[in-house]
């Protein structure tokens, strides 16, 4: 449906001067769409959510008011920017958070948040640093949202063990005859299924904790300032929901400590930037080395390489699929997105010892925890 027509059913005045779409993000349509009202302009996001992914629209959109009213609570409580420091989810003149069409098609409308980008890459360490305060913050922000009341919007989304599991069916399947041009990558991924399992396997054990976690650390999910270049939103919350923070930390890492952006072809280009590293890891351990457990920050570095196998594996399997479930643009693309992020598993694997002293640098000055923590 033409999204003009669309825009008619929100609770917003106005007339459209443009609609213009977004494409970033490998799974809902994103359209920015600007009004005029009394000579005043304003611009609004307007997303279709992508229902073979969220299968279940109204869950998540209750998950996304809930965390967001909560979020703008705690900003209001500190005096912080509570317009600009979350999404506000504009209802639909019946009052509903998702319009649903004749055609069943769901789509949402968010404030846009002004004078703000996202990155796929930075080209300065610094705005990484401001982006680990974000997500470090995030953290902290939620730590006492009671998990109970969160949805699971994709059930298992960061079972690793599970995902691996469902990878050797298809493999067996081959429905599109594709297994036979990648068994060299099929075989990478089998000599690491023993990582695939170190996360679960300690949430399961309850090692670590569950949190409210995000799920989606992409660079790309933060929205910074274009003046000061601070991190001031995280965004793309429909995967917000109880998981380990290990995955949101090693996400971040595999999307903006990365040389190159993950379907970069030229593998010659991908390695892991350890001063990008280290600026994320240092923002993100001071906002939350007094939450996160010993046992939580001795994986941080592993979770880096476990979640960059475990997209690659999501890409490879989505490749023997037919391409089903991320959105491509030519017919390998997601083989290449699958052999990018091979390739910075093999250069985290080479630069992991640098990365785990990183890590302790930044946890040093506690004597205590370092002694617990790496032991
Ligand atoms: P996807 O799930 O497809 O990744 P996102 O919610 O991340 O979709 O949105 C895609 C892009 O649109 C973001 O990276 C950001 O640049 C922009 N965007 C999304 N929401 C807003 C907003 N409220 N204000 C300004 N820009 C936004
Ligand atoms: C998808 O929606 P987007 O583009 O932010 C995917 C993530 C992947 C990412 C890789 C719901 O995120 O899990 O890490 O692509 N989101 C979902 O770019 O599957
Ligand atoms: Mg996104």
């Amino acid at each position: 449906m033409e999204i003009e027509k669309l825009v008619e059913n929100f609770n917003l005045k106005g007339k459209i001067i443009s609609i213009e779409e977004k494409r970033t993000g490998n799974i809902n349509n994103t359209y920015i769409v600007t009004v005029e009202h009394e000579k005043v302009i304003k611009k609004y996001i307007i997303q279709k959510i992508n229902t073979t992914v969220f299968n279940e629209p109204y869950v998540l959109m209750q998950n996304i008011e809930n965390v967001t009213n909560y979020y703008k609570n705690y900003l209001r409580i500190n005096n912080e920017d509570v317009e600009r420091g979350t999404l506000s989810v504009i209802k639909t003149k019946n009052n509903k958070n998702l319009l649903r069409t004749s055609n069943n098609e769901y789509y949402r409308m968010y404030n846009y948040i002004d004078n703000a980008v996202s990155y796929d890459k930075f080209d300065d360490a610094n705005m990484f640093y401001n982006v680990g305060i974000a997500y470090g913050r995030f953290v902290k922000v939620l730590d006492n949202y009671p998990m109970d009341k969160l949805n699971e919007t994709i059930p298992n989304f960061h079972n690793s063990k599970k995902r691996l599991s469902d990878f050797l069916k298809d493999i067996k399947n081959d429905p599109c005859d594709r297994v036979k041009d990648v068994l060299a990558e099929i075989v990478y991924i089998i000599q690491r299924s023993d990582e695939l399992s170190i996360i679960v396997d300690l949430l399961d054990n309850k090692e670590i904790p569950y949190r409210v976690t995000h799920n989606d650390t992409k660079i790309n999910n933060v929205l910074m300032d274009l003046n000061t270049n601070e991190a001031i939103c995280v965004i793309d919350l429909d995967t917000v929901m109880p998981g380990s923070a290990l995955y949101d930390f090693g996400d971040a890492i595999r999307s903006g400590a990365a040389t190159a952006i993950e379907d970069d072809k030229n593998l010659d280009q991908v390695t892991i930037d350890m001063e990008y590293y280290k600026c994320f890891t240092e923002a993100y351990l001071n906002e939350t080395k007094d939450i996160l457990t010993p046992i939580e920050i001795k994986y941080l570095p592993m979770a880096c390489r476990i979640i960059t196998l475990e997209l690659a594996m999501r890409f490879l399997n989505d490749y023997i699929n037919g391409d089903t479930y991320f959105k491509c643009d030519y017919e390998t693309h997601n083989l290449d997105r699958a052999r990018n992020q091979l390739k910075l598993v093999s250069e985290m694997e080479l630069k992991f010892d640098e990365m785990e002293n990183i890590v302790r640098k930044y946890i040093s000055n506690n004597e205590q925890q370092l002694k617990k923590t790496f032991n």
